[in-house]
């Protein structure tokens, strides 16, 4: 199979699973259960996979095998064929799918085997910029005021031009402070960083430049897959809380002080695919009528340069 062929495969494989996995989270829209809401799409999308001509390998799933029995990491799926790492996380934005809140999605990433970092489950410090600007321009090791200066003048214009987006958590509030002194806008989400990061691919749609702050170190490398696509920046930095999340790190042949770059994370081809689940910023929702559930899916595939939105019709 060749490259292209590759990304063909990769991309119908990851869509299905997206689509079938908003639909069955959409039902729990609203219902304040994030945890079935959560299970609907972690079933719909295992059973997508079962079936799918390729061997998967789940690298980045709903935890370990004592603590999920489905898409657990290290689960094999697949009808057979090419080698795959799966990355997933069926429902992203839980809470917000049972509060029926903005931009929760489903997403899928693919690779050949290999071709994304195994994430321990613990905190990762994430700073991510879309496409267009000169290799090197944010670091982390750059205060958050250099980073939106830096990327004001790459972009000609005024820092209060540039919107940074964070996660709303007491732990960032010095970034915020910051932002704010150096005159950046900011948009605070609830929840959901693979939608904060996704969005500065698309600054003309979503209205965010640049994300900051951590999140959950599997979104991490999931939103990294979209940003490889798009052809973006990304670094990010494994916070492990404890000595034994630190341990755990180490085991999983993870150095935790090392900074990551998009090449560590997502070092080869990847398809990346997300479908909406509520109304958001990128996405428009499921929607249902008697017979039909609409889906507003994304599918971005590096292996053939392809990015695709689809808008797709499910018969029920
Ligand atoms: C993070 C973020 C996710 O949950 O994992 C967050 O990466 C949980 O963070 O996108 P807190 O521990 O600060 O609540 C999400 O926002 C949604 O799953």
């Amino acid at each position: 199979m060749n490259k292209h062929q590759t990304g063909l495969l990769l991309s119908q494989i990851a869509q299905h699973a997206t689509e079938v996995a908003a639909i069955a989270s959409a039902r729990w829209r609203g219902f304040g259960k994030k945890n079935d809401a959560d299970q609907a799409a972690v079933d719909a999308m295992r059973k997508a996979f079962a079936d799918a001509p390729f061997s998967g390998k789940v690298v980045i799933g709903e935890g370990e095998i004592d603590e999920a029995p489905m898409l657990y990491i290290g689960e094999e799926l697949g009808a057979g064929g090419i080698g795959v790492d799966i990355a997933v996380d069926p429902l992203e934005g839980t809470k917000l799918c049972a509060n029926d809140a903005p931009n929760a999605m489903t997403v899928v990433a693919l690779a050949l085997k290999g071709g994304l970092l195994h994430a321990p489950d613990m905190y990762m410090e994430k700073l991510a910029i879309g496409p267009g600007y000169p290799p090197g321009l944010i670091d982390l090791d750059l205060s958050p005021t250099e980073n939106v200066q830096r990327l004001a003048q790459a972009k000609g214009v005024a820092v209060t031009d540039i919107r940074a987006c964070l996660l709303d958590r007491d732990r960032h509030q010095h970034i915020i402070e910051e932002l704010r002194r150096a005159g950046a806008g900011i948009r605070l989400i609830p929840d959901g960083d693979v939608a904060g990061v996704f969005w500065t691919t698309e600054v003309a749609r979503s209205g965010v430049d640049i994300y900051f702050g951590s999140g959950g170190a599997p979104e991490g490398v999931l939103a990294a897959a979209a940003i490889r696509c798009a052809g973006g920046q990304m670094q990010a930095r494994l916070k492990p809380e404890t000595d034994q999340e630190a341990e755990r790190a180490r085991k999983m042949g993870r150095d935790v002080a090392a900074k990551l770059t998009l090449d560590d994370m997502a070092p080869g081809d990847v398809v990346f695919a997300a479908s909406g689940v509520t109304d958001g910023s990128m996405f428009g929702g499921v929607r249902f009528d008697e017979r039909t559930a609409h889906v507003d899916t994304l599918v971005w595939d590096s292996f053939s340069s392809r990015k695709l939105r689809v808008r797709s019709l499910h018969a029920l």
